[in-house]
């Protein structure tokens, strides 16, 4: 069989509570997963809607503020918006969505009970500005951790991504050493002969691994493309390894709660069942707190 010849899993969010324990599995070797309509209706359209609305605030120009990030567009050579950072304290719409159920619930059957959420990010292709994002893995996982589970991203994608511009995974290079994987990124162009592209709808998730090699091509008069990258890590990993201080992880989960708390007065997620976040031994909770933020900047809480 040759690397991309992959059975995707079919996951559709309406159909199902959570990925099975296959689907979990694939995930593993494979490195990513693609869930299918896990926003729809009116949360797809609020946090379009909202993201919108971020789009054009940084797209206008945003000075002094390290939270917007730009680059240099490919065709126009002007100053372009590629990134916008914690976009969870930007928007209630992303508060709730953080506690979306079914991405819960499969989050925990990766990584535990103890699964703390870190960075929440909206990575833009601008329209007709044709980025490339090179072959990359997004971190490593820390110096000296052995615990097998993954560390990963959940990409909601908000816009279409097609053929000439969506996300290429290459299936199993999470496994792979760091100098196969530094000598992969260092081909150039972008070399998809290895690779399987993942194109999605609007509203539809890929949980991908910090260390599965991905990337996108330029695509050529490339409309807008807004996602949403929320990273969870397991709380054993963080409190062995890092980053984070452990400070910041009990932050975290009680925003965590916060949002799931959020979710529940939603209108358009009143039919469905909570996600119940469970932390046990070290990480229960025993009084949950109001937060009193949502942008815990991650350089306050790095570990000496
Ligand atoms: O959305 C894409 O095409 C890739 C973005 C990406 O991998 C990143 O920003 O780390
Ligand atoms: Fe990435």
């Amino acid at each position: 069989m040759g690397l991309t010849d992959v059975n995707l899993p079919i996951i559709d969010a309406r159909l199902q509570a959570s990925i099975t324990e296959e689907q979990a599995q694939f995930f593993r070797d494979n490195g990513f997963l693609v869930i299918r309509n896990v926003l729809v209706g009116e949360e797809l359209k609020q946090v379009q809607a909202d993201m919108q609305r971020l789009y054009e605030q940084g797209a206008a120009g945003v000075a002094d503020d390290p939270d917007y990030m730009y680059g240099i567009g490919v065709k126009s050579g002007q100053s372009v918006l590629r990134r916008v950072e914690y976009v969870i304290d930007k928007s209630d719409s992303m508060k709730v969505m953080l506690a979306h159920p079914f991405i819960l619930r499969s989050v925990q059957i990766l990584q535990g009970r103890n699964f703390i959420p870190t960075w929440d990010s909206m990575v833009l292709k601008a329209p007709n500005e044709g980025v490339i994002v090179p072959w990359h893995r997004d971190a490593a996982v820390p110096a000296g951790c052995t615990d097998p589970r993954p560390i990963f991203n959940v990409d909601f994608y908000l816009d279409e991504a097609d053929l000439q511009t969506c996300l290429w995974v290459i299936p199993g290079s999470n496994k792979w050493t760091k100098a196969a994987a530094d000598s992969r990124c260092a081909q150039p162009g972008f070399m998809t002969e290895d690779a399987i592209p993942v194109p999605m709808q609007p509203g539809d998730v890929i949980f991908h691994d910090i260390e599965v090699l991905h990337g996108s091509p330029t695509g050529d008069g490339n409309p807008l493309r807004r996602t949403i990258y929320f990273e969870f890590r397991p709380g054993e990993i963080e409190a062995g390894f890092g980053p984070h201080t452990l400070e910041y992880l009990a932050l975290k989960q009680h925003m965590l709660l916060d949002c799931i708390v959020r979710r529940q007065a939603a209108e358009y997620a009143k039919d469905e069942t909570p996600f119940a976040y469970k932390p046990e031994g070290g990480f229960a909770i025993c009084s949950p707190k109001r937060p009193e933020q949502y942008r815990y900047p991650h350089e306050a809480y790095w570990r000496r």
